[in-house]
């Protein structure tokens, strides 16, 4: 058995360098010459938050929101692309400052919940049925601030509400611990499938694993992969790195720890990743001090990494790794592990 791969990764992908603490160091691309860059960096997918596909769409009419989305549409098709998903963005309205399901005011819930609708009508203009879930300002500053169990609830209600609204989209939840929220409600994969199973149709809601979001929550990315591919809800995925906890950085994929990469691709491979057409995302952020000119390096470059982890996964000898879980010698798996990736 084998995996099948195909590249995805969105816009925000190619940015200008901002960060909390300066101002952009690259002139902003328009979003018609990055999908130019889709095919030359090796991808064919595209993933979208709703307002990357339709700008201001909150002052926006159904029928232009349509109109806006179907003109992507053809933009994609022109450039042989597909889109991959559509997520809301529930972060930058200041209806969600206090997050949108889990919001303590019924309006800014109301609010949250008709974005949602809105994103789903702009993923289907777009011909996908993935919508991503990143619950970003779902969680709290301060615990006293919120009620958790009834947070629980309202999300496990607004994804009903999306369930019902369209009968064939499949949600993927990203969970991540923290940032911006100091703890926030879906922190792990598990967390995730047990919402998803507390839904009307748990097989409709599944999870996007980020490599970052699990370190930050001192997990093992790969486990965590193994875990939702054992309950058939790993939809999809953003690959990237992490160099410990602190801010979640979305480094190159592979470029701070190459064995626990070996370890993602290895677990996707196995069990097939891709053969019901889900992609490999990524989510990877250019480094601020690189120039404009080769911003782009850090797609392709994770790209590249992946494919060459690819062929160590399968040249692995299974049967000296077999033999070395059944002698029990971890010791000489852990050395057989490391030549393979340095003779790499
Ligand atoms: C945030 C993050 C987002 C989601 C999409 O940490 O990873 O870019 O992937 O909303
Ligand atoms: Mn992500």
């Amino acid at each position: 058995m084998a995996g099948q791969f195909r590249f995805s990764f969105g816009p925000w992908n190619i940015h200008e360098g901002a960060d909390p603490f300066g101002p952009p160091v690259r002139d902003s691309i328009t979003f018609a010459k990055k999908l130019k860059l889709y095919k030359q960096l090796g991808f064919d997918g595209v993933q979208f938050h709703d307002d990357d596909a339709v700008p201001d769409l909150n002052d926006l009419g159904p029928d232009q929101i349509a109109a806006k989305a179907k003109e992507v549409r053809s933009l994609l098709d022109g450039e042989g692309l597909v889109a991959e998903f559509v997520a809301p963005r529930l972060w930058e309205d200041p209806r969600t400052i206090d997050g949108g399901y889990t919001s303590n005011d019924p309006a800014c819930r109301e609010y949250a919940r008709r974005r949602t609708r809105t994103c789903i009508d702009i993923a289907r203009a777009l011909d996908t049925k993935l919508v991503v879930l990143w619950l970003a300002r779902e969680g709290t500053y301060i615990r006293e601030a919120k009620d958790s169990k009834a947070a629980a609830d309202r999300i496990v209600e607004a994804i009903d509400d999306m369930l019902a609204y369209d009968p064939d989209i499949r949600i993927a939840i990203e969970p991540k611990p923290n940032e911006p929220m100091d703890q926030a409600y879906i922190p792990t994969t598990g967390h995730a499938l047990a919402v998803s199973h507390r839904t009307s149709d748990p097989a409709r809601v599944g999870v996007n694993i980020e490599t970052a979001h699990a370190i930050l929550a001192g997990l093992d990315p790969s486990d965590e992969m193994g875990f939702a591919l054992s309950f058939g809800r790993l939809f999809t995925v953003h690959l990237n790195d992490q160099n410990g906890l602190k801010f979640d950085e979305d480094k190159a994929f592979g470029s701070v720890d190459l064995r626990r990469a070996f370890n993602q691709v290895r677990i996707l491979d196995a069990y097939d990743y891709g053969t019901q057409g889900e992609f490999v995302g990524l989510d990877v952020k250019a480094l601020r001090t690189q120039k404009a000119d080769r911003a782009t390096a850090h797609l392709a470059n994770s790209r590249t990494i992946f494919l060459r982890l690819l062929d160590l996964a399968r040249s692995l000898d299974t049967k000296k790794v077999d033999a070395l879980i059944a002698q029990r010698d971890y010791e000489q798996l852990d050395m057989l592990i490391l030549d393979h990736l340095l003779a790499g």
